[in-house]
């Protein structure tokens, strides 16, 4: 894989994409709201998980982190002076109810987030609500969290209580985001919360996740005007190692796992047979009419893009026998991750060919670095605003492809606390000085700026 853009490339410019083009800065809840005794919020498990000694690496933890639940106009405006249309953020499920479900929601954490809306209209920015970025309330974990059924009716649940609260003003609904980390990194992996180690629990967990987007989609088409209604996907390219047969396979399994996990089922074709047959008994457990509940058609395809992976076979390393590679000389981000624009266009034109979504938005993308405050006060990224310009020149080829990708939204406008690193990796447009909450623009998010104000 070769990065090949340069900068003998027409100049990038907004005009370059459609004129109603989503473009925005993604956020979500934990990392940055803080505030987690505020009006009467619930535990979440992301409280518990970083209060386990040994699990976040600076042992942080998100109950200050950007402080937006207080600091959200000042926010909001940094997001607007970019010349953003659109801005998605994600609901923190436990201030809507702190145990999980109820007869009678937190009337002060809807008040919040139908001020942060207003907020984001009056400034002119569209909101792109996500019901599900990882912060499960505690009480639901408590009694079997995501791998129990009852979890799927508990988010039907909130789902009808946010949608009939904010449906007036908010159009776009993302149900889930990324489902691949809330199960595997969470129940096999352990990184994140809840922190298991089990397989066929993570599966489980998956299996849920998705019925439960299905399921919600018709409670906020019934309470939404005009709703678009998507999920946002972690997907990758792959590659294989070296062109054996061995690896080549491997990166078959991988990717029935990685992407078409999600990918076939939500367009209809059920779960992957490649897949489904080497998990023999760790199966999940799929009851009658799931499959169909799971292709709900949706309005759009979220897909968050970070990098590429390589991956070689690996016999008798876990069930799906694979291993995830470190190709050597290749760009890498601070950390660690593969810089790869073409990446993106491969991922997205794959997708493009095998399923046709109508409509794709790209739900986050961005890059994390060490960012320095210089004696100026300025934070001299060069590296991110690079990131960003070859993934919006990448963006550019997509779209002039005629693959329908509407929207891009960057990840983050904030520094904020990146779960299990806690706040050692700065992914923002926006530094944050945690001591103080400062907010500094970063050279990258002046070039974002200048780009969407025709300044370039
Ligand atoms: O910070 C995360 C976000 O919560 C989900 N997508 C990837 C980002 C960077 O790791």
């Amino acid at each position: 894989m070769t990065n090949t853009r340069t900068n003998d490339l027409p100049p990038l410019k907004r005009s370059d994409f459609a004129p109603d083009f989503r473009w925005g800065c993604s956020t979500s809840s934990y990392q940055i709201e803080g505030a987690v005794h505020a009006d009467g919020r619930g535990e979440s498990i992301w409280d518990r998980f970083c209060a386990t000694p040994g699990r976040i690496r600076d042992g942080s933890s998100g109950a200050v982190a950007c402080d937006h639940y207080h600091r959200w106009p000042q926010d909001l405006d940094m997001a607007a002076s970019l010349g953003t249309n659109a801005y998605r953020f994600s609901i923190a499920w436990p201030r809507i109810f702190p145990s999980g479900r109820g007869r009678v929601p937190n009337q002060k954490g809807l008040d919040f987030y139908a001020r942060l809306v207003d907020g984001m209209l009056e400034r002119g920015l569209e909101p792109w609500v996500t019901l599900y970025h990882w912060d499960l309330p505690q009480a639901l974990q408590e009694q079997g969290g995501w791998v129990d059924r009852d979890t799927v009716a508990a988010f039907v649940e909130y789902t009808d209580v946010v949608s009939r609260h904010l449906g007036d003003r908010v159009k776009h609904w993302i149900t889930h985001n990324e489902p691949w980390c809330t199960a595997f990194i969470g129940n096999y992996e352990g990184a994140h919360a809840p922190g298991l180690k089990d397989f066929r629990t993570a599966l489980q967990v998956c299996h849920n996740v998705m019925v439960s987007h299905g399921l919600a989609i018709p409670v906020i088409r019934r309470n939404v005007a005009d709703a678009k209604v998507g999920a946002a996907l972690s997907l990758h390219p792959l590659y294989p190692a070296s062109a054996s047969a061995q690896d080549v396979a491997a990166t078959l399994r991988h990717d029935g796992l990685r992407n078409r996990w999600f990918l076939d089922p939500l367009h209809g074709r059920g779960y992957p047979a490649d897949v489904w047959n080497i998990l023999g008994d760790k199966a999940p457990v799929v009851q009658d009419g799931d499959l169909q509940i799971i292709a709900t058609p949706t309005d759009f395809l979220g897909v968050n893009y970070y990098f590429p992976e390589v991956v070689a076979d690996a016999p008798g390393q876990g069930v799906m026998a694979t291993r995830v590679v470190d190709s050597p000389n290749v760009e890498r981000t601070a950390f660690g991750w593969e810089v790869s624009p073409d990446g993106m266009v491969a991922l997205l034109s794959r997708v493009a060919t095998d399923y046709q979504p109508a409509v794709i938005y790209l739900t986050e993308n961005g890059s994390s670095y060490e960012d320095v405050v210089s004696s100026n006060g300025e934070i001299d990224d060069g590296e991110r605003r690079r990131y960003l310009e070859r993934h919006l020149l990448a963006l550019r080829e997509i779209v002039a492809k005629g693959i329908p990708v509407k929207g891009y939204f960057a990840w983050s406008l904030l520094d904020n606390f990146e779960w299990a690193e806690g706040y050692l990796r700065r992914f923002g447009l926006t530094h944050v000085d945690f001591d103080t909450q400062q907010r500094r623009l970063k050279l990258s998010g002046k070039w974002y700026r200048s780009f969407l104000k025709g300044e370039l």
